[in-house]
Order: structure tokens, then C-alpha cells, then sequence
């Protein structure tokens, strides 16, 4: 990657905005701080907006409450979007704001290299280690806080070091990190492993949705967005769940629907036969990984179930 570019328009400008997708993960958040954090050791001026509020497990990361949900105003610099494959995932209009320019930073493949400047590294596991190599390139000393921020956004974009983009050169930053401070069980015990009562509640009444299809090569749960109320649980508590479902042997596609009366969204995961990035993408509004992605179809569950389960049937 040349890094060049990036330091120039660093060096050169002074207000910077800092934005990232929609339903935050780790790996948004973790590279939205680490990014904040960089540019303000600058003795730049840094706004970070997320149009959507961050998952409280995520609210132990440092200075966390500068990623705002306070639409910005005015005019900046730099628009810096992190972890978005294209301009519509941050959720808002960038056109509001008046932009000097809009700098890039992903690691989706099917990213649309929306900016003047586009650093995408597709064999990246996460944001979170194209910055770290950003840094390293120009010789940052990374504090412990901001190794956490790096290491959180890759354990989560591997899901906790188990899907397919985890490899040698992944663990190997993920020990530079450790390295630099981060407590490996302790940021796992936060992010994963602590559920609420009500979210536990949640994830029984969606595994009592378990089903087999199509030779049971398919395995879906489901979620109506009414279950929540139901139980007093949140959105945010369902996530993971859409992983369980290619658990079971001879499943080679998960999905794992979250549906309203009017649409459903799908989330979908593969044990490697079936790209379903791509399978997403020929679905409006769709995007992802070959192995995770998402969709959706503005059609009630039953409907755009079978649609889903007629599309599938077709490729494996
Ligand atoms: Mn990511």
C-alpha cells in the first residue's frame, strides 16, 4: 500500500470527520478510535459521527463518548469513512457537510473506492489492521488503549479468531498488539461473553425458530422485530446468532432472518461452497464477505423466505 498519499492530506489539512457504518461493530468502532486518536496526537481537529448509537459492550473501549451522534455541521477538511464498502452504509448525507475531501479507508472487497483518496486492503481481516499498518508504516508508537481499539476491531471481524480470514499474519499483528498491552481474556470476556438476562432470553426464543432446509444443507433462525418487545430485549442482542447457524454438520449455508411485517433482512453465512457475498450483492441493497453477508427483501418472512430458499436451491 502506498501510504503516501495519506500522510499528505493528514499533514496538509486540520478539520477532520471521522464517520463509519450503520449497527456499529467492533471493528467500526475500534477503527474509528484508533483513527480519532491518531489525528488528535496530530493537533488536529477531530468530529467522529455514527448515525446509529454504539452497542454498550463496546462502551468499555477509551474514550469511546467521541463517537457521537451528533449530526455534524459546517465544513471539514477530510471526511475519513472507515470500514464502509460504499458512501450509503454511513447511513447519512455526506452532502450536508460541506467536504474539502473524502478519504477512504476499508477492507471489503466489493468496496466502491467512493474517494479521492481509497486505501482497501481485501486481504485485511479488519479496518483495524489496515490502520495498524498505516501506523507501522509511519513508526506511531500505539499506546496500550489504542492496541485494545485495534485488537477488538480484528478479534471481532474474525469472530473471535475463527472464520476463514483468521491467518498467520492476522494472529502475528494480533501479537504485536497484545504486545503493546492488551489484555487478550478481558476484551474477549466484554465483547462476547457478557449477555444480559433479556438478551438470553432472546437467543432461546430465536433457537426455538431452528429449521432445516433443502436437504438440510440450509439451516435458518429467525427473528420478528416483535420478539424484542416481547422479552425487553434489544436489537443489538441478536447479534452473533446468524454464526450458530452453519454449527450443524452438512449445513453449508446459514441464515438467519430478522423480519417486520413488510421486510426481512437476511444474514447470511457459508462454510466456503457458496460465495454468498456475491449471492447478496444480486439481492438489492446486499453486500458482504464469501463467507458472511447480508441482505434484504422487502417481502413478508414466508415470501421472502422461499425466494431465499429458490436462490440457494439454485447454487449448491
Ligand atoms: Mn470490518
Amino acid at each position: 500500500m502506498d501510504w503516501a498519499p495519506l500522510s499528505d492530506a493528514i499533514a496538509k489539512n486540520h478539520t477532520f470527520l471521522i464517520s463509519s457504518h450503520l449497527s456499529p461493530d467492533g471493528d467500526n468502532v475500534g477503527s474509528q478510535l484508533a483513527f480519532i486518536w491518531y489525528l488528535k496526537s496530530l493537533g488536529k481537529q477531530v468530529d467522529c459521527y455514527c448515525a446509529d448509537p454504539l452497542p454498550q459492550k463496546l462502551s468499555f473501549l477509551q474514550d469511546s463518548a467521541l463517537i457521537t451522534q451528533n449530526k455534524p455541521s459546517g465544513g471539514f477538511d477530510v471526511l475519513v469513512i472507515l470500514d464502509c464498502s460504499n458512501i450509503t452504509r454511513v447511513g447519512w448525507d455526506c452532502g450536508e457537510v460541506s467536504i474539502g475531501m473524502i478519504v477512504n479507508i476499508d477492507h471489503h472487497r466489493d468496496n466502491a473506492n467512493f474517494g479521492a483518496l481509497n486505501f482497501v486492503d481485501a486481504s485485511a481481516a479488519a479496518t483495524g489492521e489496515v490502520i495498524f499498518s498505516f501506523f507501522k508504516h509511519c513508526g506511531v508508537a500505539v499506546p496500550a488503549h489504542v492496541a485494545v481499539d485495534l485488537y477488538t476491531a480484528v478479534m471481532t471481524d474474525t469472530g473471535g479468531f475463527r472464520f476463514s480470514n483468521t491467518c498467520g499474519r492476522v494472529l502475528r499483528v494480533c501479537a504485536e498488539l497484545a504486545e503493546l498491552g492488551v489484555d487478550c481474556a478481558d476484551v474477549y470476556e466484554r465483547v462476547f461473553s457478557r449477555h444480559t438476562p433479556q438478551a438470553l432470553a432472546l437467543q432461546a426464543r430465536i433457537w426455538s425458530t431452528l429449521k432445516f432446509h433443502l436437504g438440510g444443507r440450509v439451516c435458518s433462525l429467525d427473528m420478528p422485530h416483535s420478539l424484542l418487545d416481547e422479552v425487553g430485549a434489544k436489537y443489538s442482542d441478536s447479534e452473533g446468532m446468524a454464526d450458530n447457524t452453519v454449527t450443524a454438520l452438512g449445513v453449508e449455508v446459514g441464515v438467519m432472518t430478522k423480519h417486520s411485517p413488510e421486510e426481512t433482512h437476511f444474514s447470511l453465512r457459508s462454510k466456503g461452497s457458496v460465495d454468498v457475498g456475491k449471492l447478496a450483492k444480486g439481492i438489492s441493497g446486499g453486500g458482504g464477505h464469501s463467507c458472511a453477508a447480508g441482505c434484504t427483501i422487502k417481502k413478508p418472512y414466508d415470501e421472502a423466505m422461499k425466494e431465499m430458499l429458490g436462490i440457494l436451491e439454485s447454487v449448491l
